[in-house]
């Protein structure tokens, strides 16, 4: 062990946050990428990456208005699973799912990824009837996905209120031993590194103001920051902006974005070891590895762009929390934040190609896109080096809304929007 004498010490307690080795590099941007990502979250960063390694194109640069993860990635509450109802978003999610199981050895990075399993509680009997339809879905398609009933339930979570006498009594649950938690902002960080790593360009603080198009096929962007940057083609991951990056293009998508809200409480002991939803009472929760509660629920019911919401939200989730976890009722809460979500009509998102040649948008993942986050960087970064959709992808292009194609996935979304 090193030896501080008492100057020695305080030394270094005052620059021992000196001279960090960069994770990435802070490039000066190039004139022309044969690649542009706009939006440095986790779909953007993990699209880079998967480019770089999966297709070898690494002349690519990843621009970001703020700081990298610091839109929903870096806000999100970080669940993960694939039990949704229909056979397009169930491959896709548990494409994303097998991805997640290898990515700390994939990116050398340690993402936290914890498989403590999900449940998806049931309170009435058309409840117990949906479950029941996606579990069997979920099967069918080889996802570990079961139906507990009560007793199985309190059994795996002593201290929820699961007696006959709650408000909404709990009677079963779907439960995916698989699913889990992430630690998010590693997630960015891991994806950033090993793009960086691969020769793509990270460009933080670097707004896209405008899309360049001539003769209907885009040719770059215009940034507030560094001006025009060239691009053979363009990506567009911005969440909760995507309906203005694409007034930028000239047409509308099927998106509204809306606040949502997390919170997390002062850190307690360790009680509860797995993830708990409920859509009926409306909160989720599950205890970080640092033991804060993690909480939420669904969207602030306005449309906005600020990262933050309402009080009425805020008191309704701690009521629904305290509705089904009594011992929480004397816990503090910490901190509360917002990000914007971008949902869409059948809560799925959309990786397409556009209107506009060259140029496709991967967006509308709403409340539910951080479990999605390998498994859309991988088919997205696919869809931008072969200029079309792979199979996967091909159920989400934008053009369902015109077609009729929905996949509607509000009963497995998780959170009501
Ligand atoms: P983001 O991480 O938002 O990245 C988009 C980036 O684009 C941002 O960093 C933004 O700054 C940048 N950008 C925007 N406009 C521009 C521009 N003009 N120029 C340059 N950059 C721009 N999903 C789950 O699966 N499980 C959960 O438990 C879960 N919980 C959630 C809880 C909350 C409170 C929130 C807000 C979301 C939650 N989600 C959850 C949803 C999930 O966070 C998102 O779907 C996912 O993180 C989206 O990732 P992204 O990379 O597409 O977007
Ligand atoms: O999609 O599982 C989900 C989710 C949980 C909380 C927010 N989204």
């Amino acid at each position: 062990m090193q030896k501080y004498s008492g100057f020695g010490l305080f030394k270094h307690a005052l620059n021992h946050h000196e001279n960090w080795q960069r994770v990435w590099r802070n490039p000066k941007p190039k004139p022309h990428y044969d690649v542009i990502i706009v939006g440095g979250g986790g779909h953007g960063l993990a699209t880079a990456y998967y480019l770089a390694k999966v297709h070898g194109i690494t002349n690519v640069a990843v621009l970001e208005k703020g700081y990298l993860g610091g839109g929903n990635t870096g806000r999100n509450t970080t669940i993960v699973r694939s039990n949704y109802l229909w056979d397009e978003s169930a491959h896709l999610y548990e494409h994303a799912l097998k991805l997640w199981e290898g990515l700390s050895q994939e990116l050398n990075y340690n993402v936290m990824f914890s498989q403590r399993g999900v449940l998806n509680l049931g309170h009435t009997l058309q409840d117990m009837r949906d479950i029941q339809r996606r579990v069997s879905a979920n099967r069918l398609n080889g996802i570990d996905s079961e139906v507990l009933d009560t007793q199985q339930v309190q059994d795996l979570v002593p201290i929820m209120d699961c007696s006959p006498n709650a408000r909404y009594p709990v009677l079963g649950s779907s439960w995916q031993p698989r699913a889990g938690v992430a630690r998010h902002d590693a997630v960015a960080w891991g994806y950033a590194r090993a793009a960086d790593a691969l020769g793509v360009d990270m460009l933080q603080q670097c707004e896209v103001t405008d899309l360049l198009i001539e003769d209907g096929t885009v040719t770059g962007v215009e940034t507030r920051q560094h001006g025009t940057i060239k691009a053979g083609k363009v990506g567009c991951v911005v969440a909760g902006n995507s309906g203005v990056l694409a007034q930028m293009a000239g047409f509308r998508l099927p998106i509204e974005s809306h606040p949502l809200q997390a919170l997390v409480s002062e850190p307690i002991k360790p009680v509860l070891d797995t993830v708990v939803m409920s859509n009926q009472v409306h909160g989720y929760i599950s205890q970080s590895d640092k033991g804060d509660l993690v909480i939420g629920a669904g969207i602030d019911g306005y449309n906005g762009y600020g990262q933050r919401g309402s009080y009425p939200t805020i008191e309704h989730t701690v009521q629904a929390i305290v509705e089904m976890f009594p011992i929480f009722s004397r816990v503090r809460m910490n901190r509360q934040w917002g990000g914007i979500v971008d949902t869409c009509p059948d809560a799925c998102p959309i990786i397409s190609a556009t209107p506009v040649e060259n140029l496709f948008f991967n967006c509308g993942w709403g409340t539910g896109g951080f479990k999605a986050t390998p498994g859309s960087g991988h088919v997205f970064a696919e869809m931008l080096a072969r200029g079309e959709a792979s199979e996967l992808a091909k159920p989400f292009s934008m053009f369902r809304f015109h077609d009729g194609a929905l996949i509607d996935e509000h009963g497995a979304a998780g959170v009501a929007h």
